[in-house]
């Protein structure tokens, strides 16, 4: 069983090491590994749970070293390196390369790491040196590799705590459902329900370890929330006291989770995508009993060559056709998935670009535009034609989130991303109706404030473009939000002291994720502490800019991902 906090100390440690290396490397360019800390986020598989294999041309180790160093590689490498070593962030280190660069050059390699964003792991102090030697004999035998979760498996979670016969039949409390806001608790392991108007937490459940996210069904009654252990819950927000009613375990780690929302099929299917083992899974809506488990490996679109452990990043919802619209990150591509009938499942598979991450809908709902984050790009795919429409170059470590759509006054309708690797936020023209000169590239681009950007935010009824940069490694930008006039892009941003009005005391706090209430009235900001500190979560005017509120609590545990109920059910963003 994963210890209840394993993953806190090596995520805390590689983005401190990563910024305080990156604040004296690169002061003036402050942000090429930031995002280390970021991606290379400790996986949630069980290290007991993979086989170790001794192989024949690498230095042997026994039981117990082997044991030691599968539990580092998982906590320190995999969420860059993959858990099979077949690279993605980071690069392959399958033992036909590990085996032919030999001990004394990859101890080196792990001692100093290297600027295209490896840690130094030694020189920095996080590895001793036989820890070192250690890891650098480990990555020369085959990766141990953890077990399949199938369908015994998964039913062997599955749990309806309340039957959708028993469920009400209709709300059955006065929440104002709209202006919900489920919060992730990411160390805690829980969710909190905030009421968007009181500011006062409804309730704190228990979800998946390292919860994730959090994702609303089309009726806007059901919030389904994936952990990082690919635990799904589903919370019924009609009951007196909105509880959970059922559950179920789609793999050993996870990032995603949709419901179905093509008319006719509103709500009748979950799904949910898997990092490991790289597959999704299609549930049953009402009750998530797992029905249909799709894999994922196979070949990679530039080189066709088979990928062991392609994860699923990004899922959205189509509302063009009854399918689900699944990144598959280290092969490059985008499976359109229909759900019509799962005994005979059909889907369109379109080759776009690697290391498919996270995106969104343009403001017509018919493009899904996501980043192909280690590749610089983002993929535009036409839903309604089912087709790829466009590869774009952006900046560096495209970021969206599920980015921003506005009219820009020179270029019309845009999407805008901000980017993990540098400071440029990328407008993409999204009209090609109405300005077809300007579709499909890159309009305008906007200097922010730096690099480490994880999240852009705007509303249909606010002026303001909202960018974070959390993991700047410099705090007077992870601690601060800037913010553009729609009406005035060239103006530049206006920076606001986020952390400092939270008021919270020592730590980190970076300030993560604008989110809108329903009215598009306020943006909310998680200032994200250590699980020791406090955190909170800051409250801005949309209109004035100024400091409305400060939510604070003991139970708001390293709060990170905010989903307000109306703006997530309907792609408000
Ligand atoms: Fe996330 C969305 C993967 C680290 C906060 N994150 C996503 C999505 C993916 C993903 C694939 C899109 C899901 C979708 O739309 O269906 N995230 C990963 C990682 O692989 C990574 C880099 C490392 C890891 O091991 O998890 C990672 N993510 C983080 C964090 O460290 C963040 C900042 C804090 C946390 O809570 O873990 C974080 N990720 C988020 C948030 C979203 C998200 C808030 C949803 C954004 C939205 O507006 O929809």
């Amino acid at each position: 069983m994963l210890k209840k906090d394993w993953y806190l100390k090596p995520l805390a440690v590689a983005v401190t090491t990563v910024a305080l290396g990156i604040a004296v490397a690169h002061a003036e360019h402050p942000d090429d590994e930031a995002v280390l800390g970021y991606q290379g986020a400790p996986s949630a598989v069980d290290p007991d749970s993979a086989r170790i294999v001794h192989t024949p041309g690498a230095p042997d180790l026994t039981e117990e070293e082997f044991e030691r160093a599968k539990e580092i590689y998982f906590q320190r490498c995999a969420g860059c390196h993959g858990v099979l070593r077949k690279g993605a962030t980071g690069k392959p280190l399958t033992t036909d390369i590990t085996q032919q660069r030999g001990l004394e050059y990859l101890k080196v390699f792990i001692n100093y790491g290297s600027p295209a964003g490896m840690p130094n792991w030694g020189t920095s102090g996080d590895f001793t040196e036989e820890e070192v030697e250690l890891m650098a004999k480990y990555i020369m035998h085959e990766p141990p590799q953890p077990p399949e979760f199938g369908m015994p498996e998964m039913m062997d979670t599955w749990e309806v705590f309340v039957a959708p016969e028993d469920r009400p039949s209709e709300q059955m409390n006065d929440l104002d459902l709209d202006n919900l806001f489920s919060v992730t608790l990411r160390d805690a392991g829980q969710i909190a329900l905030i009421d968007g108007e009181s500011k006062e937490i409804v309730k704190v459940l228990d979800t998946g370890y390292a919860v994730h996210i959090s994702r609303i069904s089309a009726s806007g009654r059901y919030l389904f929330v994936i952990g990082r252990d690919a635990k799904i819950d589903m919370i019924d927000l009609w009951m007196e006291d909105p509880e959970i009613v059922s559950t179920v375990k789609i793999g050993m780690e996870a990032r995603s989770v949709e419901t179905s929302k093509y008319e006719g099929y509103e709500d009748q299917i979950a799904i949910a995508g898997a990092y490991w083992p790289p597959q999704y899974v299609l549930m049953d809506g009402e009750t998530l009993e797992p029905r249909k488990i799709m894999s994922t490996r196979g070949m990679t679109v530039d080189t066709q060559e088979f990928h062991p452990e392609p994860r699923v990043a990004a899922i959205v919802s189509s509302h063009q056709h009854p399918e689900f619209i699944v990144n598959i990150k280290e092969t490059g591509k985008v499976q359109l998935v229909n759900y019509e009938n799962l005994d005979a499942v059909s889907l369109v598979e379109i080759d776009t670009s690697r290391f498919l991450h996270d995106g969104g809908w343009d403001a017509s709902g018919r493009y899904f535009l996501t980043a192909a984050n280690e590749s610089n790009q983002i993929v535009v795919i036409d839903a309604l034609e089912r087709e790829l429409e466009s590869i774009i170059d952006v900046g560096g470590i495209p970021h969206p989130g599920r980015g921003a759509n506005f009219v820009d006054p020179d270029f019309g309708p845009v999407w805008a991303t901000s980017h993990l690797g540098d400071a440029s936020i990328s407008l993409i023209g999204t009209d090609p109706e109405g300005h077809p000169d300007s579709a499909w590239e890159v309009v305008r681009t906007l200097e922010g404030q730096g690099g480490g950007s994880l999240f852009i935010k705007t509303h249909p009824e606010s002026e303001n473009l909202w960018v974070d940069t959390t993991f700047n490694p410099n705090e007077a930008l992870s601690q601060s939000v800037a913010v553009f006039d729609l009406n005035d892009l060239e103006a530049g941003y206006e920076v606001l002291p986020i952390a400092e009005w939270a008021d919270v005391g020592e730590g980190p706090k970076r300030v993560v994720q604008p989110e809108y209430n329903a009215a598009g009235d306020e943006v909310w900001f998680s200032v994200w502490n250590t699980m020791d500190e406090v955190s909170a979560i800051v409250v801005v005017d949309d209109n004035t800019r100024e400091l409305k509120h400060v939510i604070k609590d003991e139970r708001l545990v390293t709060p990170t991902g905010k989903f307000n109920v109306l703006n997530t059910q309907q792609d408000i963003y």
